[in-house]
């Protein structure tokens, strides 16, 4: 049975194909921000987060960076580990699905499938998307996955088969039975439509590749990865294990309160793990929760798009919090929200440093400059409607700032914050304690003191509420305000008029330091800096995954990126270019509309290429290897800005961008494992 006193979340667990990037921050920071809420709020929590470590993607990064998936998987997921201990992200367990509970557990979930007489063996053949790790219906060698739009890899294969079709109806009725089960709203319709339109059993093992879990009593075999993954959330809590404690552990916390995931892992979450513990007889999770995506540059964020940001570069200029406060305000949670080194700095400056650091410092320094650092008495003659309005709001933010809180609207619930700091802020000015200061009767002492105490609660509310989304600023802010350490404070408690007179002050500080525009470029020159760093080919030893980037881990045959053919841009006396030399080429992707061949020349095609402006006439020198009607839809790069020239009497406005190679260069064409839009800038 369900224990009502705790509260169980969990992260995705994270491929380590890729280094962490601020996306991955946003989920962990999000479950962070709900897990230390819920321990304030009295709560036996339990929050998971780790590092999904099989598949033969990561099998292929590991190659591509030269080193055995081992050493490869050992490496990325310390930096994970890393970074959320940096951040003092408060998670409980860090599971990794290469420990050996964890295939225990896995190899459990399998026999206890196969048990119930859900899994049966068959054989396959058809089309797998390695980077989705996911069959596909899809037609043919190469034909594009239809989740990334990457080609697909033929495969035929005897396979252990999950039923999931006879979860159709089992999974119908379990979602129309809990409407909370999959939120928002707007996913919870997709997958509901997506299971009535028909489930095929699924394949759940796979024999091309060795780097997973052992099928148990069959080792060809191993298990499907989102079969291995999804059950970390059950094997990290002792899921699969015989000792009474990881028994009594399962039952403590299973099933899990909430899920928390990027949308676009939605399906496995909400179809297949909910079918594989109703065909387990196992409790379901209480509640998927899919957010949005954070966007930079325009398009999701993510190392295949290289278009990433990482941590590190934000905590080593302005620190954890900023980020923190960042992603929680400015996100609305569950749409997509955009990054930008702009608004981070601008929300920074205004929210944290301004309001909430103004706030702080002018009310602790002058309880510290007229009362010798000593809490005053408010005077009960000396109360104000003015005094009256800051406690009834403050009574006010405390009840819609956990109700927003607790619907996930983590912006709201700052926004709600941050005007009872607003209105004290306001308060201070139009009070002005420190011209009742220069006032030396009594009356005006007393008044001053009823100013302080008003504005110094105000401060410790929305301290005490802002704890879980920036815990470093507040932590310090509760240290000066003479209250100890802030972790104890039980968060239920809280209502106006505790903080008690005489509190002794600690020592006062500023807690935010102040960016500005040479923030915002030291930012960007350090993402420039990593960026050009990890470009460089890795030796094997000290592999990056930049080498076993999703990138590098396409199938062999497909660019993911080429140089420019036979243009040279200028060059310094080392033979290499600047940034600037570089940035002169006008690189963009292009979609080709029409192509065929030039009459009498048996190398050329001619092609008209959309460019997002403008449709282009280019002759290209392909024939030889492309056939002119396999191109049409085709996404390109093309250089954009290259003089026109005449080719067989055509003019050529622009040039394809392609590999070439071999003793008679034979050409192939640079192009995109996802979807791009035409007109797109490269860079
Ligand atoms: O999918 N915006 O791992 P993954 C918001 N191993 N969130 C983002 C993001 C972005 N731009 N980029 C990443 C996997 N995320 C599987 C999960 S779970 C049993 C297995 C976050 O490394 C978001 O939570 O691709 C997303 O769902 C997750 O990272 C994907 O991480």
């Amino acid at each position: 049975m369900d224990n009502p006193g705790k509260f169980y979340i969990t992260t995705p667990i994270y491929y380590v194909n890729a280094r962490p990037h601020i996306g991955h921050t946003y989920t962990t920071v999000v479950c962070d921000a709900v897990a230390r809420r819920q321990r304030m709020m009295g709560l036996d929590t339990w929050f998971l987060t780790g590092t999904d470590e099989h598949g033969q993607k990561i099998e292929r990064s590991a190659a591509a960076a030269g080193c055995s998936p081992r050493e490869f998987v050992d490496k990325i997921a310390s930096e994970f580990r890393g970074l959320w201990d940096r951040m003092r992200i408060s998670y409980d367990d860090f599971i990794r699905t290469t420990e050996p509970r964890h295939v225990r557990g896995v190899q459990a979930l399998f026999i206890r499938l196969q048990e119930r007489g859900f899994i049966y063996k068959g054989s396959y053949s058809g089309q797998y998307c390695v980077f989705d790790e996911l069959y596909v219906d899809a037609v043919g060698p190469g034909s594009p996955c239809p989740e990334c739009g990457r080609p697909t890899e033929t495969v035929h294969e005897e396979n252990y088969f999950f039923k999931l079709s006879a979860m159709e109806g089992p999974l119908l009725k379990y979602y129309n039975e809990h409407p909370g089960f999959i939120r928002p709203e707007t996913r919870r319709n997709e997958v509901i439509a997506f299971v009535r339109s028909g489930l095929r059993d699924l394949s759940v093992s796979r024999t091309s590749f060795k780097w997973g879990i052992p099928v148990p009593n069959d080792p060809k075999h191993v298990i499907y990865v989102w079969l291995d993954a999804l059950a970390n959330y059950m094997t990290a809590i002792g899921f699969g294990s015989d000792d009474p404690k990881d028994q009594e552990k399962l039952a403590r916390y299973w099933p899990a309160d909430v899920h928390m995931i990027g949308k676009e892992i939605v399906r496995f979450h909400c179809v297949y793990w909910p079918a594989f513990l109703l065909a387990a007889d196992l409790p379901l999770p209480k509640s998927i929760i899919a957010h949005g995506w954070l966007l930079f540059e325009e398009s999701k964020m993510s190392k295949s798009r290289g278009n990433i940001v990482r941590s590190e570069t934000i905590l080593d200029t302005l620190g954890g919090d900023a980020l923190r406060y960042f992603l929680l305000r400015e996100i609305v949670f569950g749409q997509d929200g955009s990054f930008s080194f702009d608004a981070l700095v601008q929300r920074f400056n205004a929210d944290l440093a301004n309001d909430l650091g103004n706030l702080s410092s002018r009310t602790l320094s002058m309880i510290t400059r007229y009362f010798q650092g000593e809490v005053p008495y408010p005077s009960p003659s000396e109360r104000t409607p003015a005094d009256e309005a800051i406690a009834k709001l403050a009574e006010e933010t405390i009840a819609d700032f956990h109700a927003q809180f607790e619907q996930f609207q983590f912006s709201r619930a700052l926004e709600t914050a941050w005007a009872l700091v607003a209105a004290v802020n306001k308060y201070i000015v139009e009070n002005e304690p420190w011209a009742v200061a220069e006032r030396e009767d009594k009356d005006s002492r007393a008044r001053l003191a009823t100013i302080l105490y008003t504005s110094a609660e105000a401060l410790r509310i929305v301290t005490a509420l802002a704890h879980p989304i920036i815990p470093d600023a507040t932590a310090r802010i509760w240290t000066q305000l003479g209250l100890g350490n802030i972790s104890h404070l039980d968060l239920r408690a809280l209502a106006w008029g505790q903080l008690q007179p005489g509190t002794r002050l600690g020592k006062v500080e500023a807690v935010f330091p102040r960016a500005d525009k040479s923030t915002i470029e030291r930012m960007q020159q350090m993402e420039q800096q990593h960026s050009a760093e990890s470009a460089t080919p890795a030796k094997p030893e000290e592999a990056t995954p930049a080498a076993g980037s999703e990138g590098a881990s396409a199938p062999p045959g497909v660019p993911s990126s080429a140089p420019v053919v036979g243009e040279r841009v200028g060059t310094s006396i080392d033979n290499k270019i600047t940034i600037d030399d570089f940035l002169k080429v006008e690189l963009r992707v292009g979609e080709i509309k029409v192509a065929e061949k030039v009459k009498g020349a048996d190398k050329l095609l001619r092609m008209e290429v959309d460019i997002g402006t403008e449709v282009r006439q280019i002759v290209a020198g392909i024939a030889k290897v492309y056939e002119p009607e396999k191109l049409v839809g085709r996404k390109v790069v093309i250089v954009a800005n290259l003089q026109p020239r005449k080719l067989r009497g055509l003019e050529s406005n622009g040039m394809i961008v392609a590999a070439s190679f071999g003793d008679d260069g034979q050409p192939v064409l640079a192009g995109f494992l996802e979807d791009v839009p035409v007109g797109a800038k490269l860079k």
